[in-house]
């Protein structure tokens, strides 16, 4: 990975097991996490699309030749997609059309996926809403 800093090695070791990753995570605590970082450029990201209101930025531990993150700038109670109410049906629509965005700028529209995985049993493990955005390869199904 392109990304070298003391504060995420800790991490970077679980990171290879998502389960593991998962586990190690503070459940839907509403305290700050790593992304508020890479939204405040403290921790450098290779930023794909990036407007007012949404980042978008390569993951650092990609599972496709295309992985982008798309998140929202202001959390606004947003840990995980289990906790939307009507109020982020704006925000989260466009998170939507930003991952068709990084798609078409990914050149991947022919076929992408995107994910969102919510809690603990879903492996989980950034609690600051985040659309996984894959493609660039024949992707599976179901998903394990
Ligand atoms: O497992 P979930 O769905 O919560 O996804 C979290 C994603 O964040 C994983 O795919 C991680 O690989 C990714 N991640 C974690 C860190 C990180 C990152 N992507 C880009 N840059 C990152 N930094 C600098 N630090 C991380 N800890």
């Amino acid at each position: 990975p392109h990304v070298r800093n003391w504060r995420i090695e800790p991490f970077m070791n679980a990171v290879n097991n998502e389960e593991a990753a998962a586990k190690a995570a503070a459940f839907d605590t509403d305290g700050p996490t790593i992304f508020d970082k890479i939204i405040s450029k403290e921790i450098p990201s290779a930023v794909v699309y990036e407007d007012d209101t949404a980042l978008a930025f390569r993951d650092i531990s990609p599972q496709a030749p295309v992985h982008v993150l798309v998140i929202p700038k202001f959390r606004d109670g947003l840990t995980h997609l289990g906790k939307a109410e009507e109020r982020h049906e704006n925000i989260l629509g466009h998170l939507m059309y930003v991952a068709r965005i990084v798609a078409e700028k990914e050149g991947i529209l022919d076929g992408f996926r995107v994910v969102v995985n919510s809690g603990p049993s879903a492996c989980q493990s950034v609690y600051h809403l985040h659309l996984h955005v894959l493609g660039g390869r024949q992707m599976k199904w179901p998903p394990g």
